[in-house]
């Protein structure tokens, strides 16, 4: 029913705002293309997220840049393409700062226009220089680049450490306990997921065997901070409960809000009262949680009298996962639930389930409801809010991001042209064309059931009429396959 209520536009008033809108981008984890209802799921019930796509643009066609978190963060809150920096990969949870100070982002281009800016949920996107001393202060973070606060999940849940990071240091820390991370080897002889797997309650599919936090085993070793860490099962409410307070601490101002969530990531762990929310185990429930989570942000703005005069924007980091490497039950109860709809790979594929990601974007003061298949990628959100907020950008900030606030605020139909996707290799996005760079490896990988989109031999679709990647036009269209060779090309070597 998304996008239905067209006709309920034409009552509100379309005056514009006499101040910039607050901005919250939710960000979540491994949410697929089709893991929501406004999108197609029924074997899960979205009603906050559908909420937002029926009074607000839904885009069929929105990217994150790639099909990994890291890189996929990275580019949202740079403008750059994650593929021009090598590090920019999955990271262990010891991993120095990715974006270095003085890198112009988002939240530093929305803190120059006034804007209260905060990072909520997780960050893979590294902390510190190197060799993080957990117990004591840690530079360069978040709050270099742009963000006047953080409360953060330092890597992924999957990682250590598993505590929380807040502002400069670990929350919760008792200086009598430190803690030790090593993602080289053990740190101590505590109980491992591989030496045993008898205390485990959440059991590795494959990876994720090293120290056992709460019951599960993670990537990474690490001793101490017992205070600090964190319960697997509130993540989602303390996270929430952060973002929630920052709106209420910040409502008489412009705020910004990038609220990254952990769920769906693995381990999916989701609180107890979710346990019957639906049929497809622990990946369903995450699900339905986040969906909660989403929910009491609104009703946070709707209190306030907020939610009228602020830019919600949900979107999701990379395509959908099943078996991430948990025995989770998420294979075993997916019924007929298609976390990534009718569009090929997931999370990790160069088909288009890798970057194409839910994308809403809800803003009742401005946008009115719309479904639009405007070609947009998160790396565009940079420019199109820059312009937005009347902001003037330091030269070289968000190279490779469009200003597309037009299609973003359902005012055109049309995004950007050409959109790269990065999923070890490259692809190049040309309107509905898709030319996906020839790879070695293998076609899947066995680990996830994931389709890779690895060929020797470069792969041409066209999505308009083959939207499931089905049919290589590569030897039918010779001059094609050549001109976006060549674009892509162009836009590695930035020409
Ligand atoms: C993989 C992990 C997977 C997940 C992913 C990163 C194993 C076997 N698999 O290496 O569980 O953590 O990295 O996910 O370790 S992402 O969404 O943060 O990119
Ligand atoms: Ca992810």
């Amino acid at each position: 029913s998304c996008g239905a209520s067209a006709l309920l536009a034409s009552s509100r008033s379309p005056a514009a705002p006499s101040r910039p809108p607050n901005i919250v981008l939710i960000c979540a984890d491994d949410v697929g293309y089709g893991d929501t209802g406004c999108y197609g799921a029924s074997a899960v019930r979205t009603p906050n997220i559908d909420r937002l796509a029926r009074g607000g643009v839904r885009f069929t066609d929105a990217h994150a840049a790639a099909s990994t978190c890291t890189p996929s963060r990275f580019s949202l809150l740079t403008g750059e393409y994650a593929f021009r920096t090598p590090e920019a990969r999955i990271l262990p949870g010891d991993a120095p700062a990715l974006i270095r100070p003085g890198r112009p982002t988002l939240a530093s281009m929305l803190q120059g226009q006034g804007y209260r800016t905060a990072a909520v949920g997780k960050w893979p996107l590294g902390l510190g220089s190197g060799a993080i001393d957990w117990n004591s202060e840690i530079r360069p973070g978040p709050l270099d680049i742009g963000f006047d606060e953080c409360f953060l999940i330092p890597a992924t849940g999957d990682r250590v450490p598993c505590v929380y990071f807040e502002n400069r240091r670990v929350a919760n820390l008792d200086p009598a306990d430190p803690i030790t991370v090593s993602y080289q080897g053990p740190v101590d002889d505590g109980p491992t997921g591989k030496t045993h797997p008898q205390l485990l309650r959440v059991h590795p599919s494959h990876g994720h065997d090293n120290t056992i936090i709460n019951g599960i085993s993670r990537i990474g070793f690490m001793r101490g901070g017992k205070a600090a860490l964190w319960d697997d099962e509130t993540i989602a409410d303390v996270i929430t409960r952060r973002a929630t307070d920052y709106i209420g601490r910040n409502a008489a101002r412009p705020f910004f809000l990038y609220f990254a969530t952990h769920d769906i990531h693995v381990p999916r762990v989701p609180h107890p009262r979710y346990a019957s929310s639906t049929t497809m185990g622990p990946r369903g429930n995450a699900i339905a949680q986040l969906d909660d989570c989403v929910g009491r942000i609104i009703d946070t703005l709707e209190k306030r009298n907020l939610f009228r005069d602020t830019l919600i924007v949900f979107t999701s980091d990379n395509g959908a996962v099943v078996d991430d490497g948990y025995r989770d039950q998420s294979v075993e109860k997916l019924g007929s639930h298609r976390p990534n709809g009718s569009i090929r790979g997931g999370k990790g594929s160069k088909f288009e389930g890798g970057t194409r990601v839910p994308f809403i974007a809800h803003w009742p003061a401005r946008i009115k409801p719309a479904v639009s298949p405007a070609l947009v990628g998160h790396l565009d959100l940079f420019k199109s809010l820059a312009t937005l907020t009347r902001a003037s950008l330091p030269a070289g900030a968000a190279p490779d991001g469009e200003d597309v606030l037009p299609a973003l605020l359902g005012e055109s139909q049309k995004g950007r042209q050409f959109l790269v996707e990065q999923s070890g290799g490259l692809s190049l996005r040309d309107g509905s064309w898709k030319y996906i760079e020839p790879a070695q490896g293998p076609p899947i990988s066995v680990n996830t059931n994931t389709e890779t989109g690895n060929h020797p031999q470069p792969q041409l679709y066209d999505l308009a009429a083959d939207p499931a990647e089905q049919r290589n036009l590569a030897a039918a269209q010779p001059a094609r396959l050549e001109a976006m060779a060549a674009k892509l090309q162009q836009i590695r070597q930035r020409k």
